[in-house]
């Protein structure tokens, strides 16, 4: 098995930094620090799918799965008990507050009418939304969230890892809730093509050499077929646990669609990493039930009960990975049909 390492180093040598990322790291610098200071827990909240782009300039690119309504409804929940909150999310998926009004099938300015040349929010929104907004001033004026964005799988990793090692000093004061769905399977930097793939023979680029390795390009067309041969992405749980972050509390999510599959992979992740928890939740359930895979308390279901699926308005789950997400969700979230 390849040295986990050695597969980092292979990785970040490889595949070049997103633009932004000295940005991000001197915001989350004065972040973790000021709130360090303070004595405050801080918590990284990945969230939303990450993009495997098969083009340098990426016109066409395989994404993962994800709205971000975990992560951005998880981050309000760690918001209010007190945490600061770095919310590394996929560029445009979900938002803490912003999520109640943004995404659905109604519009934000659906919300709203003109009176006397003046935007107001209409009468029967009125107390949900100024319930949201307080919530948001009040975060805000503290300086408790830090949003970040990425949008592949390549700008993910390198935001975690640098994240995570600003963290480090905190030790158990900082969380890490990876509720983001991250692609297992990538094209490396050497095997991308820089130009648009072509669907006609005649304008298609050396299908061989890519980069001069005399290997294929990972997506390419033969005939009139798109092949995409793709390579796995290393297991940076593995590297978080053990390198980046040791003494971090660590939380991570486990998605799939076959039932009989999600306790085992979830008990195996918990082994493989050695961390504190793993939360399973399959596809077409993920908004009622999760389970909890720990070493302390083995398996837990927590669901949120029947008649209280149908209440949750469009786009807004009932569950955020919270023992009493249902019972507080009654004191917390805006009641919209
Ligand atoms: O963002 P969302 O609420 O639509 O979905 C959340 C989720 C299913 C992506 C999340 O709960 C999760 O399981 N994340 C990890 C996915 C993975 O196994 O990579």
């Amino acid at each position: 098995m390849a040295d986990p390492q050695q597969a980092e180093r292979d990785y970040f040598s490889n595949e070049p930094p997103p633009k932004d990322l000295q940005a991000n790291v001197t915001l989350a610098r004065e972040f973790i620090q000021r709130h360090g200071d303070a004595g405050r827990r801080l918590v990284l909240v990945t969230s939303g799918g990450t993009t495997v782009p098969l083009e340098t300039q990426t016109v066409r690119c395989i994404d993962n799965f994800s709205a971000g309504t975990r992560g951005a409804t998880s981050a309000e929940f760690f918001l209010r008990q007190g945490y600061a909150v770095v919310f590394l999310h996929r560029q445009f998926s979900l938002l803490p507050y912003s999520r109640h009004y943004s995404h659905n099938t109604r519009s934000f300015l659906d919300y709203m009418r003109e009176e006397d040349g003046r935007v107001v929010v209409d009468e029967q929104h009125q107390a949900d939304m100024l319930h949201v907004l307080r919530q948001y001033t009040n975060v805000k004026r503290e300086g408790r969230l830090l949003i970040l964005s990425f949008v592949t799988i390549t700008e993910y990793l390198w935001d975690l890892r640098e994240v995570a090692q600003l963290m480090r000093p905190l030790g158990p004061r900082a969380m890490f809730y990876l509720a983001a769905a991250v692609s297992d399977f990538f094209v490396p930097r050497d095997r991308m093509v820089e130009h648009k793939i072509q669907s006609n023979d005649e304008f298609s680029q050396a299908a061989d050499g890519a980069h001069g390795t005399g290997r294929p390009p990972a997506a390419r067309t033969e005939g009139r077929k798109l092949v995409i041969d793709l390579e796995p992405v290393p297991k940076f749980l593995k590297q978080l646990v053990d390198g980046w972050a040791p003494d971090g509390i660590i939380v991570s999510f486990k998605l799939e669609t076959d039932p009989s599959i999600l306790v085992k992979k979830a008990r195996y992740a918990l082994n493989k990493y050695s961390h504190h928890l793993v939360i399973g939740n399959l596809l077409s359930t993920r908004k009622w039930e999760v389970v909890f895979v720990s070493r302390l308390e083995g398996e837990k279901w927590i669901r949120v009960p029947e008649h209280r699926r149908t209440k949750s308005f469009s786009g807004v789950p009932s569950l955020v990975g919270s023992a009493d997400a249902s019972a507080r969700q009654d004191q917390s979230e805006p009641s919209q049909s």
